[in-house]
């Protein structure tokens, strides 16, 4: 059963909505705000330095500019002054890089791969010697980091690395050997974050594999680099191929513990999806200025196009979903500047929707923009092609997807397992089964509970609250028909996801304007209230349609078109 200390949204699949984590809706203190506004100002004095669509053609960032960059102090945002970082938290650095974003997509995925998970396994699991040694280079940007786990034959699947590290017969050194792919700042980084595998002891006599992460310096002899990616986007940003052959590495650049190195990696890739999130979130914040500019001033029919309904939906409903994803960053921010909660789940959740988010915003302020957004000229296509990335690294989200059900469900699984052996031992049993029995009459009669919300957000809170109830039998139900096979049913899976992105996105919507509410008056807040109304009749629609297509769908009739259209490797039908 979850704990206290487990996360949010691992609750909502036991059906309870932890309103201890959601209410006060997180805050920054005043003093970090007022760095954080420092950092902001600075950073927007910078932007006419930023020639974005220049930097986007010639594919690189000019040397001096970078070095101009790590000058603002923007290479050790979080990094602790006493070691020349800015020390800022969670959200103050999550809220600095959603100002990056606005400027440029590849100034802010340089930035992100150096600091939000290039370097990131050296602030959670580096030890004090290893920070002193490197911190210093790596606020400064003398450093450059990168983090490398991705490999030609491991990309979601990132167990599967075939990189390897051997220890030497007199045990002061690593030799590493293998290739990794698609790495941002690989070839300009100093220090890079490796994950390898290295035979570990099984408990039982024998060896098995497992994955180190290593602090790796470069340039070191054995490194090379594959030339620089020619992408779609993001194009300034520096990706290449990195090859280890027969690379030393000192003993004491083992980061975090031998065969710590997956739940390693996956802890960074918890930092850096929020990230990531904040990233889409400062993209959001630029498509939007630009749309509202262009429909203010463009006249069509006699009127400026802000004046036409569809233009005014578009708008809006950007406005909405950009309030929501930052609703959730910020939520899930302030957990973990917290410190006590599991956030896996949550900083998932914020990747993909805030990724997806910023590919429809985009895409509605280049339709809003018309022709003129088909331009180059114009910037706006360069951030559609800089923003689909987002939904393909840091974790696909469709991967993504499949994480976030399968890991909420694991808690439900295990209860229902335990249920199914306390039925065969009933005495045994006793108590824990009369717990269940209890969750589910609480669940069927007496149903979920918000207590903290706004009252001006009354209606709100009881469709979430009826929406938890059911969310929790329906995964019940669903792991009753499946057992452990639900993770190999993946359009259930989806659907599960889905749900819990939508849940979550509520909560925090209703946190957030509930907190809003009470600090400015309700009388000032009309446009926040319409804003969680129009979230929740939207998100509302999602919903009910995920929980009525868990029994009723067409997932058969998707398999068989697919498995046909595979088979016969193409379209199939014509008209001549
Ligand atoms: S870097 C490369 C990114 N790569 C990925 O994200 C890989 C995606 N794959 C995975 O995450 C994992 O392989 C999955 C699990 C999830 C598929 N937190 O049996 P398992 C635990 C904590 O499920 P698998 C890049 O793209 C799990 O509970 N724990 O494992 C950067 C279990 O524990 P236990 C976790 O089936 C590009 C154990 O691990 C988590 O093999 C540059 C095994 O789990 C988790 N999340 O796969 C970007 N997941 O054994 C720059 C699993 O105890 C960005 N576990 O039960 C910069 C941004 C800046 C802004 C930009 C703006 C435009």
């Amino acid at each position: 059963m979850e704990t206290k200390k487990d996360s949010f949204c691992k609750a909502l699949f036991h059906g309870d909505i932890r309103e201890d984590i959601l209410f006060p809706y997180p805050a920054i203190s005043n003093d970090e705000a007022e760095s954080v506004r420092m950092m902001i100002d600075g950073i927007d004095k910078f932007r006419p330095n930023v020639k974005s669509g220049q930097f986007d053609r010639d594919g690189a960032f000019p040397d001096e500019f970078i070095q101009q960059v790590a000058e603002l102090g923007l290479m050790g945002l979080a990094i602790p002054e006493s070691y020349g970082g800015l020390g800022l938290s969670s959200t103050g650095y999550v809220r600095v890089t959603e100002e990056i974003s606005t400027i440029d997509g590849a100034l802010a995925v340089t930035l992100g791969a150096h600091q939000s998970i290039g370097f990131k396994a050296l602030t959670l699991f580096g030890s004090d010697a290893q920070k002193k040694k490197y911190y210093p280079g790596l606020a400064s940007g003398e450093t450059i980091a990168c983090f490398a786990l991705t490999e030609p034959g491991s990309g979601s699947d990132a167990g599967s690395i075939k990189t390897r590290a051997v220890l030497s017969d007199d045990g002061t050194h690593y030799i590493l050997n293998g290739e990794k792919i698609w790495i941002t700042n690989g070839s300009m980084a100093k220090f890079i974050t490796v994950f390898a595998k290295t035979e570990e002891p099984d408990g039982q006599g024998g060896v098995r594999d497992k994955i180190t992460a290593f602090i790796v310096d470069a340039p070191a002899p054995g490194i090379t680099y594959g030339p620089p990616e020619d992408k779609m986007g993001i194009r300034a940003s520096k990706t290449t191929a990195i090859h280890f052959e027969n690379v030393k590495i000192p003993a004491e650049n083992v980061l975090g513990g031998r065969g710590k190195g997956f739940k390693i990696a996956m802890e960074v890739l918890n930092n850096g999806r929020l990230g990531l999130a904040g990233g889409s979130l400062g993209g959001c914040r630029r498509m939007i200025k630009t749309a509202i500019e262009h429909a203010n001033t463009r006249k069509q029919f006699g009127k400026p196009l802000n004046n036409f309904g569809m233009i005014q939906e578009k708008i809006a409903r950007m406005v909405v979903d950009t309030f929501a994803a930052e609703s959730m960053i910020f939520m899930t921010t302030g957990l973990i500047d917290r410190g006590d909660c599991d956030y896996s789940l949550e900083s998932a959740i914020s990747k993909v929707f805030t990724t997806e988010t910023l590919w429809q915003v985009s895409n509605e302020t280049l339709q809003i923009l018309g022709g003129m957004g088909y331009m180059r000229e114009c910037g706006v296509e360069q951030v559609v092609r800089d923003c689909r990335i987002n939904l393909i690294f840091e974790g696909a989200n469709e991967v993504l997807r499949l994480f976030i059900a399968l890991s909420g469900l694991q808690g439900p699984g295990q209860e229902l397992a335990e249920v199914a052996r306390a039925i065969k031992e009933p005495l045994k049993g006793i108590g824990l089964l009369s717990n269940i029995a209890a969750k589910n009459i609480r669940l069927n009669v007496v149903g979920v509970s918000m207590l903290k919300t706004h009252p001006l957000l009354k209606r709100e809170a009881g469709v979430l609250e009826d929406y938890v109830g059911e969310f929790a039998l329906q995964c019940q139900k669903l792991l009753q028909r499946h057992g452990k096979s639900i993770a190999d049913k993946q359009f259930a899976c989806k659907r599960i996801a889905d749900i819990t992105i939508d849940l979550f996105a509520m909560s925090c919507v209703l946190a957030r304007v509930s907190s809003i509410i009470e600090t400015r008056g309700a009388d000032k807040c009309e446009e926040e209230i319409a804003m969680a109304v129009s979230f929740f009749t939207v998100a509302n629609r999602r919903v009910r349609g995920n929980f009525k297509s868990i029994d009723r769908n067409d997932d058969d009739q998707l398999k068989l078109i697919a498995a046909k259209a595979c088979e016969r490797g193409h379209y199939g039908w014509d008209v001549v």
